[in-house]
């Protein structure tokens, strides 16, 4: 008997083929969520045909795909429980296929989150957005934290997490851009967004042009705990990750395209307050001082 594809799944399916997901990707994502292959392959060519052919035939530049990109990865082969972090073993407490997500527990130890938190205190200033069409940053609803920005290796305490992280993640340091610390009270949020810098967008080029080409990925750090709300949310999977005092996320998009699945949020934080430390990892050095 075939399996039930809720509408849903439906739309899931024609959103993630419309802008530009492959079948053969389409397929991994519902086999790593438990579909049997041939019921999901069904499924998948019987929504999908006309839209499918579509794709095949146009060869204009808005139905290309950005060129996959080279993330940072973390040494996850034969399911270890515990990552050599060089300073600190950190643990892996949760791992998500497509879009790569992992959850990262004893990441930070607490007297680390809390030296980040007073080292911020003295700068932090309402958080803006990235205004794409200027390249310039703007106050905006969509993002009504408090936050600041270092430098990398601005002290000793961040440069010491810097190195770990790189080490995590296999990824150079002088790769990322400096740490930003964000401050989150009641009410608070961060709508979803995408860490990339959207290619369509006309700020793009001028962002590049800064150096370090694109972003690849993102380690959000858990600095201080809500008692209620304030989790790191992924709607394209359905997911959200608690925001413990000490444990990270990770995430990469191999490409600056919402195929990537790499949408994600600050959910409102109901009860405490929510600090975090975020650092964007890039293809290439980064020099410059970072962006919002
Ligand atoms: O505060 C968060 O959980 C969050 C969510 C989405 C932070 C960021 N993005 C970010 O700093 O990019
Ligand atoms: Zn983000």
């Amino acid at each position: 008997m075939g399996q039930y594809v809720s509408p849903e799944l439906q739309q899931w399916i024609r959103e993630q083929t419309a802008s530009g997901y492959k079948r053969t990707d389409l397929l991994k994502a519902m086999i790593d969520t438990g579909w049997r292959e041939n019921v999901a392959a069904e499924a998948i060519d019987a929504l999908l045909t006309p839209v499918k052919r579509r794709h095949h035939t146009a060869g204009s530049a808005a139905s290309r795909l950005p060129e996959r990109l080279k993330v940072p990865s973390l040494a996850l082969d034969g399911s270890p429980l515990y990552l050599d972090a060089g300073d600190r073993q950190v643990a892996v407490l949760g791992v998500v296929k497509h879009p790569t997500i992992v959850i990262l527990g004893d990441l930070l130890s607490h007297e680390e989150c809390d030296a980040v938190i007073e080292a911020a205190r003295p700068s932090m200033a309402r958080s803006k957005v990235l205004d794409m069409d200027n390249a310039e940053s703007k106050v905006d609803s969509a993002r009504t934290s408090n936050g600041t920005y270092f430098e990398r290796g601005q002290n000793e305490v961040l440069a010491r997490i810097e190195a770990r992280i790189a080490r995590l993640v296999s990824w150079p340091v002088e790769n990322g851009e400096g740490i930003q610390v964000l401050q989150y009270g009641p009410g608070a949020e961060y709508k979803p967004h995408y860490d990339y810098f959207d290619p369509r967008e006309p700020g793009t080029a001028t962002i590049l042009k800064r150096g370090g080409g694109q972003r690849v990925a993102t380690v959000v750090m858990y600095l201080s705990e809500p008692t209620r709300g304030g989790g790191t949310l992924f709607p394209d999977v359905g997911f959200e990750v608690g925001p413990k005092k000490g444990q990270g996320v990770f995430f990469t998009y191999d490409r600056p395209h919402p195929s990537s699945r790499s949408l994600h949020g600050g959910s409102p934080v109901v009860e405490g307050e929510k600090w975090i430390a975020t650092k964007w990892l890039r293809e290439g050095e980064f020099t410059r001082r970072p962006v919002d």
